[in-house]
């Protein structure tokens, strides 16, 4: 029976002795192991009544189990819901309820928090590998007879927030993930020799979509880390022959003296994304390492859209050219038409990368995916004398912190809701470290002092830390324009110092 996802990622390594991933404690996990386990969970999830096209939605920390749940999801032909660990029950609840899922696999600690809220089945998965899911799976066969799909079957959800605060579920088919991995695995020219040093999450389609699924595809080896810690990428950096990461990662590396040339000479490949990296920061790596890091451009919705080369001209502030089966065409947002060549518009892409629309959110999907199949990406870029790509800002109103999105929308919501607080807006300012971090901004109702500490704690109630604004400032009023809009490019200026670069 064919099932494309799982035949071309996981299928090809059935028995293979070879080690997909190294831990951090030096264990070495085979492919035919990891496939092993895979095939028990999608014994286990299924004998307990899941069936193809039933969302199971995971909030688990990084461990070599929790991405066994990955492949036995795409065995069973379930639609994989990854969650930001961050999130709290309050956020969870929501993603649940909106995407009906059929079962929860979290954290022991989460089981009550939710099951208080609403009644989802679950099943348990902690940071060390314990649970009832790896209970259940123990008692299944370690092979499972893989669920027929077809490329056109829905794979995974993943939520992206919105500038109206509600998050929208983005629908991604097999075909979306399996085309643009396999044009990167070629891009980049990915091989069964690379060993790639896995830190980022893998609940975003960075860590997931993009890295785990090339080095699937490649057959190479991930030293998969539960998290970026400089320490330890120093150490393993003389394993590994490649590295993704989100230009935190790259700003954080710099900033360690052990981090060499020497270190590095040996690597093939330095790739970034998620977030602008900033031409300063490409230029201090090229001189400390002379490794010239590779950015590439992409979106929750569309994977991803545009890279610079493997070979040739690595230019820094650019995103690069188009992936081989992507068009990339820039508009003007008035009219929707394409702009002279070299002029700034919105980025707008399609190809068989790109998502499928909102679940359940039919006039969300209207608004950004057009009938043609263009995707509006909300990011203002030029094509530069070169046909590089150039992304020159966000015509949307969104905060790129350490590489997760914010939308000051949901942050706002929140600040309003709390007593004495007339109305809020949120920004994003420079961060030496996370390159944007939040400011909540607000005007206190008349003749009533703001309670910081209260509203620190409606923050934590309602919404993931990396969420939280870092500088909470209380002000007279909004600057606004003659429509009455509140003018945040006056608020930006104003709070740009706060984190001082
Ligand atoms: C953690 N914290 C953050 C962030 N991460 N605050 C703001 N922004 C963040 N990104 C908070 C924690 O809640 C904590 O708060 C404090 O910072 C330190 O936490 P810690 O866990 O030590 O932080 P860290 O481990 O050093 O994490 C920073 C990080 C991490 C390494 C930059 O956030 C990360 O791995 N980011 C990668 C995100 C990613 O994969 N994005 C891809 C999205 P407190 O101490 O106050 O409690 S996919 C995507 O965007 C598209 C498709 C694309 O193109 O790839
Ligand atoms: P997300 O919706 O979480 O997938 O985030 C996608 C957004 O991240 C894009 O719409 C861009 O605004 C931003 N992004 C991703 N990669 C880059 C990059 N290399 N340079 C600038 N912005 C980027």
């Amino acid at each position: 029976m064919s099932n494309p996802l799982y035949d071309r990622l996981f299928a090809r390594h059935a028995g293979s002795s070879k080690p997909f991933l190294i831990l951090l404690d030096g264990r070495e996990i085979s492919y035919a192991a990891f496939l092993a386990q895979a095939a028990q969970m999608a014994g286990y999830l299924t004998s307990t009544g899941l069936v193809a096209g039933d969302r199971v939605a995971v909030q688990l920390e990084k461990s070599p189990e929790a991405l066994a749940l990955v492949a036995a999801c795409a065995q069973a032909g379930l639609i994989l819901l990854p969650l930001n660990t961050a999130y709290t029950a309050e956020e969870l609840t929501y993603f649940l309820e909106n995407s009906e899922a059929r079962v929860f696999v979290c954290d022991p600690a989460m089981v009550p928090e939710i099951t208080a809220r609403l009644p989802v089945a679950t099943e348990t998965l902690d940071a060390a590998g314990a649970g009832s899911l790896i209970d259940g799976a123990a008692t299944q066969p370690e092979v499972f007879e893989t669920v027929a799909r077809s490329e056109d079957d829905l794979a995974a959800f993943l939520y992206t927030s919105g500038t109206t605060g509600r998050s929208k579920g983005a629908m991604l088919t097999q075909k979306n993930l399996l085309s643009n991995a396999e044009t990167l695995t070629e891009y980049w020219r990915f091989t069964e020799d690379d060993v790639l040093l896995h830190a980022l999450p893998i609940f975003h389609t960075h860590g997931l979509f993009v890295a785990t699924n090339v080095m699937l595809l490649a057959g190479g080896t991930m030293v998969f880390l539960p998290k970026f810690d400089a320490d330890q990428m120093i150490d393993l950096m003389p394993k590994a022959t490649t590295m993704m990461g989100v230009p935190t990662f790259y700003t954080r590396l710099l900033d360690d003296a052990r981090f060499t040339r020497d270190l590095v000479q040996h690597m093939r490949l330095f790739i970034s994304g998620s977030a602008p990296l900033l031409a300063d920061t490409h230029e201090a790596f090229e001189a400390r390492t002379g490794h010239r890091i590779l950015e590439r451009y992409g979106m929750t919705e569309t994977n991803m859209n545009t890279s610079n080369p493997y070979e040739g001209e690595r230019r820094a502030g650019t995103v690069g050219f188009p992936l081989p089966d992507v068009e990339v065409k820039i508009t003007n947002p008035a009219d929707g038409r394409e702009v002279p060549k070299g002029e700034i518009g919105v980025l707008e892409v399609r190809g068989s990368n790109v998502f499928q629309g909102y679940w359940k959110m039919p006039e969300k999907t209207a608004e950004e995916l057009r009938q043609d199949g263009f995707f509006i990406t909300g990011d203002l870029g030029r094509f530069d004398e070169y046909g590089y790509v150039q992304i020159v800002g966000r015509g949307k109103d969104l905060i790129i912190s350490g590489g997760y999105n914010i939308y000051p929308k949901e942050i706002e919501l929140v600040l309003d809701a709390q007593p004495g607080v007339l109305e809020s807006a949120v920004i994003g300012a420079p961060h030496p470290d996370f390159g944007e971090s939040v400011v909540g901004v607000m005007v206190a109702e008349p003749g009533v002092s703001i309670d910081l500490d209260a509203i620190k704690a409606a923050l934590s109630e309602s919404l993931a830390r990396f969420k939280h604004p870092r500088h909470l400032a209380v002000v007279d009023g909004l600057p606004r324009n003659t429509m009455g809009k509140v003018q945040k490019n006056l608020l930006r200026e104003e709070f740009r110092a706060v984190f001082s670069v």
